[in-house]
């Protein structure tokens, strides 16, 4: 196979997952819902331990985006993929940076001198999965790395940016520069760069609790992937009077736009139900059904969603069709959930 020049950047929060088997009993303990995504306040430190010493819980290699780039990083050639985000100079972080160089992906760092590396401690019971993240150093992400000369070349080689909605939590300078440098690259240069711009509602909380930094890189989206859920939160927020996802996902797409060469793609993911597709301008939403898979196969859920969009994105890095992307996007998914937490097979399986 021949190698690829780090076509796609990402950007978020590495996190180290402490995955456990919990049950109501533990989600009660610490108030969390069965299937959410939330920051840790005072009230969740002890989770984490509890997970370690009384749950079994396994280490592995986690933060949504990063999740995604390791996916996409699967299914394209060698080096075409980069992540970049924020991590402590310890233990953990020498985890995730072990686990990614196993997947062939390049990390660009930025170390923090005082905090930790991230922790989401991942409570799983059946087929839901209870996050709660501890950012601790990848809260302290800074857009000077970002700018610094090394790294910022390959921000200007990259075709293709995806960005974890949640980063909007920690530095939104950062998603801004990316989301500006691929609309303005479009401008100057022929269309034929494809120069996209990528986001993941990520969770409901993003559009709920972080909108105005959400609402600053919307015109920028040229791709929007989120599930459910994060749809309806999304909805409820910026008037869009309707549950139906087909009609917010049409509502997102017409959203205005800084790039009008390139329309708007909405993509809303909805577990085992139809993947739901809106293009800006269409009147018909697209429905693509997701693969059936025994329930007896599913290992966990945690990280379906960031698989899903790893295998969409590397089909967008490759140029396929729409419709190629999204099954791509269903293939990695269904590998990922019958791994352990956001991983894939090796050896590796081919699409
Ligand atoms: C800011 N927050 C809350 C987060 C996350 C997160 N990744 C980045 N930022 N909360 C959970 N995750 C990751 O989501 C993956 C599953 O989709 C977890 O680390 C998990 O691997």
């Amino acid at each position: 196979m021949s190698k690829g020049n780090f076509e796609l950047l990402c950007l978020e929060n590495p996190l180290l997952d402490i995955q456990g088997v919990g049950d109501a009993s533990l989600l009660g303990k610490y108030g969390l819902k069965p299937n959410d995504a939330i920051l840790a306040e005072q009230k969740h430190m002890g989770l984490y331990e509890d997970l370690l010493q009384n749950h079994d819980a396994k280490l592995i290699a986690g933060g949504a985006a990063q999740n995604t780039a390791r996916g996409a990083q699967y299914m394209l050639p060698p080096d075409s993929v980069i992540y970049i985000g924020c991590v402590g100079k310890d233990k953990y972080a020498e985890t995730l940076q072990e686990a990614c160089a196993k997947a062939g992906l390049r990390v660009e760092y930025r170390y923090d001198e005082e905090q930790p590396t991230g922790r989401c401690g991942v409570v799983i019971t059946g087929h839901d999965r209870s996050m709660c993240t501890d950012l601790a150093a990848a809260n302290c992400y800074k857009i000077d790395h970002l700018k610094q000369p090394e790294i910022w070349s390959l921000v200007e080689q990259a075709k293709v940016f995806y960005v974890g909605g949640y980063h909007l939590t920690v530095c939104v300078p950062a998603v801004m520069a990316l989301a500006e440098e691929a609309a303005a690259k479009d401008k100057a240069c022929s269309y034929q760069q494809r120069r996209i711009f990528i986001l993941s509602l990520s969770a409901p909380f993003i559009p709920q609790f972080f909108k105005d930094q959400l609402d600053q890189t919307s015109p920028y989206w040229d791709y929007v992937i989120g599930n459910e859920t994060e749809a309806l939160s999304y909805a409820e927020g910026h008037n869009i009077n309707t549950k139906s996802i087909p009609e917010i996902a049409k509502a997102m797409a017409s959203i205005p736009k800084k790039n009008t060469k390139r329309k708007r793609t909405v993509i809303i993911t909805q577990g085992t139900d139809a993947t739901v597709v809106a293009v800006e301008g269409e009147s018909e939403v697209k429905q693509f059904p997701v693969p059936a898979i025994g329930t007896d196969k599913i290992n966990d859920t945690n990280g379906a969603g960031d698989a899903f969009a790893g295998g969409f994105v590397a089909g967008i890095v490759m140029g396929k069709p729409l419709e190629t992307c999204v099954g791509m996007g269903q293939w990695l998914a269904k590998l990922s959930i019958q791994e352990l937490g956001p991983s894939y097979p090796f050896p590796k399986q081919t699409y």
